[in-house]
């Protein structure tokens, strides 16, 4: 391994931060010697309880139970607006930067505490009651928070899909959960395109006979289907509801909220997570990694429909009385400096984004960096997969200007918050490195045997404490929880990624260890690809693996198996593709089909992924041991029509 450059802890950040490298030492370690005693001292200082817990932790990893702050009562939503009322009601919340580039807005902690006490009585009035699963399908407008805080408000539990789902998705998803309401717009906006999220809402309710109330926002103005009695207008609701609303109380362990995320077998996978040890998770994360000071203008990128949009648009940020902006578009419209133009325009002190987008915006060349100012800049962050070190020293030397630190940030949907990350004035930066873990959160790399490996090393990442964000269940099947992440390796959880320990104890994440790929920093099941594959009646068999993608990360790479006596065509191709957008939605659409008249399989039948990775990769010299193949001879046939050469 060659040596790889550190980059220091500036000592004039260090100077102001939260957290310097002593006060982290110190605290990491009472984290992990005295748990309860740390997690109860933050849990005073970051939340408002109504009424303070009985226990600060429990756990059983064998049971999948997990529980903190038991006893406690308090409200999200409280936390998160009326305890500002008094010293910041007239701070903005929220900035909204629209699609378009001539449209923005700013809504103060007063406003948006009126709006949301407002749309929970509309909650109310549609018997919405605490413990009832809500559906949020919704670009990224000022109302989506809303909703959510307003779901939070009464104790109703979100289940937000992200957008760009298609119908068919967002119909298992509000199955699975149940719902009985779903929230949707007319129509998203998404570099100058309309996303017709009510259309997709209609067709997935028409199958989903316990949905009665579908409450609408007005966003683009333009004509949408209509059903009389089920369907509701947002801004009618709203004209005539009352913005007095008490928050509910919550007991700690009460769900939040439910998000569905991709595994590496079956169906999406609803991960349930709760009140108190989530929102103190999600606030004590965003204020420590990001070094958040009152006044800083904070930008995650993220999308609400994603965990990173959760923790770190909306609850993090507004548990710490911060401003947060949202935006509504896409990083290269109208041109590829968009991000850089907000950031000037807005004077953005921390930006949060994912390495895909750096890496597309990279390929775009600096100019359209270096026509902007971005002074304002202090810290720069990452997250939802590795990031390349060429990319990670581009966003340093030229979106940072060499100032600012960048927070390469390790985390899932599963963990709630941010679990592995440098932290500004405390830790030393390696480019690709997610660096050391942040309080409470104690790593292990693991072989396959499950040994526990000391010192440098590479192999399975586990987690061997509890922390307060962590999910508690996946909705509906307990047993698959703990089957997911607790089985395989008894006494730890489980991850699915793989990561490298270096001498001095930094940790590098190698990528997922199961057959989960990210695409562009969306999680996806290769089995979720290959079942809609196979809806196709011309497809005997599908194996989906993913391959190094420039831009993406990963891309898609789709074997297909045709039927007997069916010939392969582009049409069919076509075809396909329009499938998997259909069933799953775009972010899932094959780059790459590769007609195979027969997969590489075991004696026993089991499709070998290992080697249809590499043949993807085009690593072809070293396939491995291909000797428990049943037919060899599959195996040249699909390297002499391989697409990568
Ligand atoms: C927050 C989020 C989780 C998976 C995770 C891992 C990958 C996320 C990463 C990273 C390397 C980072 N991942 N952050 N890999 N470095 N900084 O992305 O949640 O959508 O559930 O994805 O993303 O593979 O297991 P989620």
């Amino acid at each position: 391994m060659t040596e790889v450059k550190t980059y220091p802890v500036d000592p004039e950040l260090s100077a102001r931060a939260h957290i310097t490298p002593e006060r982290y030492e110190t605290l990491y370690r009472q984290s992990i010697d005295e748990p309860e005693s740390f997690w109860a001292e933050q849990a005073e200082q970051f939340l408002d309880w109504f009424k303070p817990w009985d226990k600060v932790m429990d756990y059983d990893y064998s049971k999948g139970y997990i529980r903190w702050f038991e006893g406690g009562e308090l409200n999200v939503s409280y936390n998160c607006l009326d305890r500002h009322l008094a010293t910041r009601g007239d701070q903005t919340a929220i900035i909204w930067e629209s699609d378009d580039p001539a449209q923005d807005k700013k809504i103060s902690y007063r406003e948006l505490h009126r709006e949301v006490c407002k749309f929970a009585n509309v909650l109310k009035s549609q018997s919405v009651k605490k413990g009832d699963r809500v559906c949020i399908y919704l670009p990224m407008i000022v109302e989506a928070a809303v909703v959510t805080l307003a779901c939070a408000r009464i104790g109703a539990v979100h289940s937000i899909v992200f957008g760009g789902f298609s119908a068919e998705s967002l119909r298992d998803r509000i199955q699975d959960a149940d719902c009985h309401t779903v929230i949707c717009a007319d129509e998203g906006l998404r570099g100058g395109k309309k996303i017709p999220l009510k259309t997709s809402v209609d067709q997935a309710v028409s199958h989903c006979p316990n949905v009665k109330n579908v409450i609408v926002i007005r966003n683009t103005g333009n004509d949408i289907p209509w059903t009389p009695k089920r369907d509701i207008w947002y801004h009618e609701a709203m004209k005539t509801a009352s913005d007095d609303c008490p928050p509910e109380t919550l007991s700690a362990e009460d769900p939040l909220f439910i998000l569905y995320t991709s595994g590496s077998t079956g169906k999406p996978k609803g991960l349930v997570h709760t009140t108190g040890g989530y929102l103190l998770f999600a606030a004590m994360t965003h204020k420590y990694v990001f070094d958040y000071h009152d006044g800083d203008i904070y930008w995650c990128t993220a999308d609400i429909g994603w965990v990173t949009g959760h923790s770190y648009i909306i609850y993090g940020p507004l548990c710490n009385g911060a401003t947060t902006l949202m935006f509504e578009g896409i990083p290269t419209y109208p041109e590829p400096d968009r991000f850089w133009r907000i950031v000037d325009k807005h004077q953005v002190n921390i930006f949060y984004t994912a390495p895909t987008a750096i890496r597309a915006l990279m390929a775009q060349g600096n100019d359209f960096v270096n026509r902007t100012d971005r002074s304002s800049l202090r810290i720069l962050g990452t997250v939802g997969e590795p990031i390349n070190p060429e990319a990670w020293e581009w966003y340093y030397h030229i979106v940072g200007n060499e100032r600012c630190p960048i927070m390469d940030t390790w985390w899932q949907t599963e963990t709630g918050g941010i679990l592995i990350t440098p932290l500004p004035g405390a830790i030393a930066l390696k480019p690709g490195a997610a660096t050391l873990p942040f309080f409470g959160v104690k790593p292990e790399i693991l072989d396959n045997a499950g040994n526990v490996l000391e010192g440098e090393a590479e192999g399975i990442l586990v987690l061997s404490r509890p922390w307060p964000g962590q999910a508690r269940s996946i909705y509906g099947d307990h047993n698959r929880f703990i089957d997911t992440y607790f089985k395989n390796f008894p006494g730890y959880y489980f991850a699915g990624d793989g990561a490298r320990r270096d001498r001095d104890g930094y940790y590098w994440i190698t990528g997922r260890v199961d057959d989960v790929i990210n695409v562009s920093g969306h999680r996806m099941g290769t089995a979720e690809v290959e079942s809609a594959l196979v809806l196709h009646e011309d497809v005997a068999e599908a194996a989906v693996v993913g391959y190094p993608h420039p831009i993406k990360g990963q891309g898609i790479y789709a074997y297909v198996t045709l039927n007997a006596g069916v010939e392969p065509s582009e049409t069919l191709k076509q075809e396909l593709i329009d499938l998997v957008r259909k069933e799953i939605g775009a972010i899932a659409h094959p780059d790459i089909i590769q007609w195979a008249p027969g997969l590489p399989k075991t004696r026993s039948g089991k499709i070998m992924r290992r080697i249809l990775r590499k043949v993807a990769s085009n690593e072809i010299d070293n396939l491995g041991d291909t000797s428990t193949l049943a037919d060899p001879s599959v195996i040249d046939e699909i390297i002499d029509h391989r697409a990568n050469k």
